[in-house]
């Protein structure tokens, strides 16, 4: 079992999220942060305050837990009025994180965090990323 703590504003969609996967697969317990060994931390492309709030949640995260790997999630990229758009999202960039686009509404990548953190929660390296594409 991994111990996962999914971290954001409210309304991002956490809770649907985390529903979903619980009907699912049985194999992740969601936690406190106080017990988690991987972080997801999601904001809302349709919101752009809950983007902006990214950098409060991150920082609250190292202050406790200065190691821990954390992944980047954009929920509801399903919705027609998205205005957090792909070229405006450098968080992940910034602060070397794996980003996941997500839907939890309708499905759309809703096992790529999971993945992430049964394989050990992967620091990207951009540059080899980059050159290596
Ligand atoms: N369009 C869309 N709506 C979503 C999605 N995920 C959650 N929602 C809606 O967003 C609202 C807040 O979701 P909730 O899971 O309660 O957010 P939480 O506060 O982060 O736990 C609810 O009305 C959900 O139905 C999604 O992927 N797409
Ligand atoms: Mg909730």
């Amino acid at each position: 079992m991994i111990n996962i703590c999914v971290i954001g504003n409210k309304g991002v969609g956490k809770s649907s999220w985390i529903l979903k996967w619980s009907q699912y697969s049985k194999n992740i317990n969601f936690t406190g942060l106080d017990k988690a060994q991987y972080v997801f931390l999601m904001f809302d492309v349709t919101d752009l305050q809950s983007y902006r709030d990214n950098i409060l949640w991150y920082n609250l995260i190292r202050e406790t837990c200065p190691k821990i790997p954390i992944c980047l999630i954009g929920n509801k990229i399903d919705a027609k009025k998205r205005v957090v758009l792909p070229k405006l999202i450098k968080f992940h960039l910034n602060h070397r994180l794996v980003y996941y686009e997500m839907s939890a509404l309708s499905g759309y990548n809703l096992n790529k965090p999971i993945e992430w953190a049964e394989n050990g929660g992967r620091i990207p390296n951009f540059v080899d990323d980059h050159m290596f594409k």
